[in-house]
């Protein structure tokens, strides 16, 4: 088990703080230059699109902490409901809602729909803000941490990156695939940079400046399958920063619900990569991503790269966003 004094000495080493200048907001998405973009949609061929997001609703994957549940969905125009307005509805909800419904579909046979969720921005797929997570009080580039507030993220909110797409060439390294495992990786064997390389190898795949990698360790396929994601599970070791960190990485997402492995690593810590990551390298982390289509035809045709798009939604001072990711063959 590594120290915190380990854990700082390579903050340190991977820290990004500056290196596009005190006011960037965007970290390792500075990798991304147009001519990585259009190398990127160089690697459409087949037109083959695989959707990476999974569903959002109530059957989704929370539950295992109690401070995030999975999305609510409420419907609050139902163009059946006019007889019940105009008919039933009491005096107050003829006068209010009742009234402006019923008049929209006043004496003609057109009707809408409409809804609305609740959810945390974290229970599904999703992308990590560099202000989702901080330490020593600061934030990435060094901002304060305080300027997360009850209204927002001022500073590395996931607003900021919007701008930048989010699109580049993916890769996908296959954990399940290369450990044999029969659907995904069960806990106490956390994903080692070495073990990153070998995948690469073995799939015939480099990973380099302005990439997003994409980790597949079969925790969603297992999840969908048994409807439980308490299980132990493996993730990357957190010294997998580095690794990132060397090849000018992009960003890394996976199939699992942090990424990194939930054994923490560092001595009475809780999230070291995170910490590496997101606040030292300024490095976004994907969550909940649904690789299984993907992987199955990568291990077909044996081509593990291809056009990624990703944008976050722009949610103002949010720390998060969903997302459907879309991997393009
Ligand atoms: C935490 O678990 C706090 O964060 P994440 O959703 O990024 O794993």
């Amino acid at each position: 088990m590594a120290s915190l004094t380990d854990f700082r000495k390579l903050g340190d080493e991977v820290r990004n703080w500056g290196r596009w200048g005190a006011a960037d907001e965007l970290g390792t998405l500075n990798f991304i230059t147009p001519e990585k973009v259009a190398q990127a949609a160089g690697l459409v061929r087949h037109g083959k699109v695989f959707p990476l997001g999974v569903d959002f609703g109530s059957s989704g994957p929370q539950g295992a902490f109690k401070f995030r549940h999975n999305p609510v969905h409420v419907m609050t125009v139902d163009g059946g409901d006019v007889t019940a307005l105009t008919e039933y509805g009491p005096k107050w909800l003829r006068n209010s809602v009742g009234a402006e419904v019923a008049g929209f579909f006043a004496d003609n046979p057109f009707r809408f729909n409409d809804d609305m969720i609740v959810m945390p921005l974290q229970a599904a797929t999703q992308w990590d803000a560099l202000s989702h997570v901080y330490y020593d009080e600061k934030l990435y580039n060094g901002f304060p941490a305080a300027s997360v507030t009850s209204f927002g993220a001022f500073h590395c909110g996931i607003d900021k990156v919007d701008g930048k797409g989010i699109t580049s060439r993916g890769v996908l390294l296959d954990l399940v695939k290369h450990r044999g495992a029969d659907t995904w990786l069960p806990g106490g064997e956390p994903i080692t940079p070495d073990e990153l390389d070998e995948v690469a190898k073995r799939q015939g795949v480099e990973v380099g400046r302005g990439d997003i990698v994409l980790v597949r360790t079969g925790w969603w396929a297992r999840f969908e399958e048994a409807g439980d994601g308490s299980e132990p599970y493996s993730g990357l070791d957190w010294r997998c920063a580095k690794w990132l960190h060397e090849r000018e990485v992009a960003a890394v997402a996976a199939d699992n619900l942090m990424v990194e492995d939930p054994v923490s690593g560092v001595e009475g810590t809780f999230l070291p990569m995170h910490m590496l990551c997101l606040r030292d390298m300024g490095l976004m982390l994907g969550e909940y991503w649904d690789l299984t289509a993907l992987a199955a035809d990568c291990a077909a045709d044996g081509v593990y790269e291809f056009q990624l798009v990703a944008p976050p939604l722009r949610v103002v001072g949010a720390v998060g966003s969903p997302l459907n990711p879309i991997a393009i063959k």
